[in-house]
């Protein structure tokens, strides 16, 4: 059975140069590396008020320097749209930056759900030693705005300190 509106996209290391902090690292790793996948569900087309997609991800373990492998992160291009995460496997945080330029961060394990409020920039940070699967529910008129906080990004890191995540605060990235 064709089911419609199903895709699938990957993230290599090559295209993800912006959000990794020690660009000596990057610069050393093998770009065609695949840091993550997404497989969705769009049943109506994107930009369709009313309706729902869903989704996988997949984000391998590793780092780049002391920083885990991540996703790109975004706001949502109708910002008031929110959005559910869910955790199945694996180990890692899930990164929130509000309007404000309050961020924080809340654990992802198996079995974590977590509400993403609208206006809230989201990433997700593998900081397992094994892919962290989660899946996912948007509005299909969210859209994706990757311009966060005109470029300066989510404002936090989470960075490997002996052996262990760390949450940092970017100071000069807070408003
Ligand atoms: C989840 C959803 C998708 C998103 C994906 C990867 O599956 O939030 O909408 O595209 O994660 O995140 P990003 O777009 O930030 O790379
Ligand atoms: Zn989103």
């Amino acid at each position: 059975m064709r089911v419609p509106g199903l895709r699938s996209s990957e993230k290599k290391l090559g295209q993800l140069k912006a959000v990794f902090h020690d660009k000596e690292a990057w610069q050393k790793m093998d770009p065609e590396t695949i840091v993550y996948q997404v497989w969705s569900w769009e049943p109506v087309p994107a930009g369709t008020e009313g309706g729902l997609f869903w989704g996988g991800t997949e984000i391998q373990p590793g780092c780049v320097g002391n920083e885990y492998f991540m996703t790109h992160g975004h706001r949502h291009a109708i910002v008031n749209r929110a959005e559910f995460y869910g955790t199945t496997v694996g180990q890692g945080k899930l990164v929130l930056r509000d309007e404000s330029g309050r961020v924080w961060s809340e654990e992802m394990k198996p079995g974590s759900l977590h509400y993403i409020p609208g206006r809230v920039a989201h990433r997700v940070v593998n900081t397992g030693g094994v892919p962290l699967r989660f899946v996912a529910c948007w509005p299909s008129d969210a859209g994706h705005d990757y311009e966060i906080a005109g470029g300066k990004g989510l404002g936090a890191r989470v960075l490997q300190r002996n052996g262990e995540p760390v949450f940092e605060i970017i100071p000069d990235a807070v408003a």
